[in-house]
């Protein structure tokens, strides 16, 4: 476990500046609120899944947590009159969360081997809303958007965005922001490792 956290910041602390010097390339299509979150939904053409959660903690949040039914359709449904989430299948309709799967190898067809960045439970719900015939095991992390509409997909390639949450309008304080950190590194050295494999 400490190896994979110190494998997880020396990607991060690389990763994070290189997120801000790529900034341009990433353009913020809209925001909105629920139960006092902030959610922005970004363009980026092309963009992994840790470059897209490098960019959220770069910029103060974390690629967004859909713990519950509620949220997920209040988030999708403020952001489907962007044009972005279109009922096209594919991935460049299609933007990160933050669930990551917790298989080793990459290639689970489980819906329950996933986790949440944040570390809030992943729960028989969240492992209900994968779209028919996912997951597939083409694993990285999670999108939203599979065939035009709020159901997860995982996805080992890239996408074209990632929806950022951030918790209010507070200034985090140092505990969580740091949980939130060693949390997104622990992901990052998981698939350090496997780019390394
Ligand atoms: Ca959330
Ligand atoms: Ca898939």
């Amino acid at each position: 476990m400490r190896k994979t956290l110190r494998t997880g910041l020396l990607l991060a602390s690389a990763a994070i500046p290189l997120a801000g010097l790529n900034a341009s390339a990433a353009s913020m299509i809209d925001s909105t609120t629920y139960g006092g979150h902030t959610y922005e939904l970004w363009a980026d053409t092309g963009v992994s899944w840790e470059n897209a959660l490098s960019a959220a903690v770069g910029g103060g949040g974390y690629l967004a947590t859909l713990t519950d039914p509620a949220e997920t359709s209040a988030v999708y449904g403020d952001f489907i009159g962007t044009g972005f989430f279109t009922s096209n299948a594919g991935q460049a309709h299609q933007a990160w969360l933050g669930g990551y799967t917790t298989d080793s190898g990459f290639t689970t067809i489980d819906p329950n081997a996933w986790a949440w960045i944040n570390g809030d439970a992943w729960t028989a719900i969240d492992a209900g809303n994968f779209a028919a015939g996912e997951p597939n095991g083409d694993s990285t992390g999670l999108t939203i958007n599979r065939f035009g509409t709020s159901k997860w997909n995982d996805e080992g390639g890239t996408v074209g965005g990632y929806i950022v949450e951030k918790d209010g309008t507070r200034v985090p304080d140092s505990g969580s922001t740091l949980a939130l950190l060693a949390s997104a590194c622990a992901a990052m050295g998981a698939l350090g490792r496997r780019i390394l494999k």
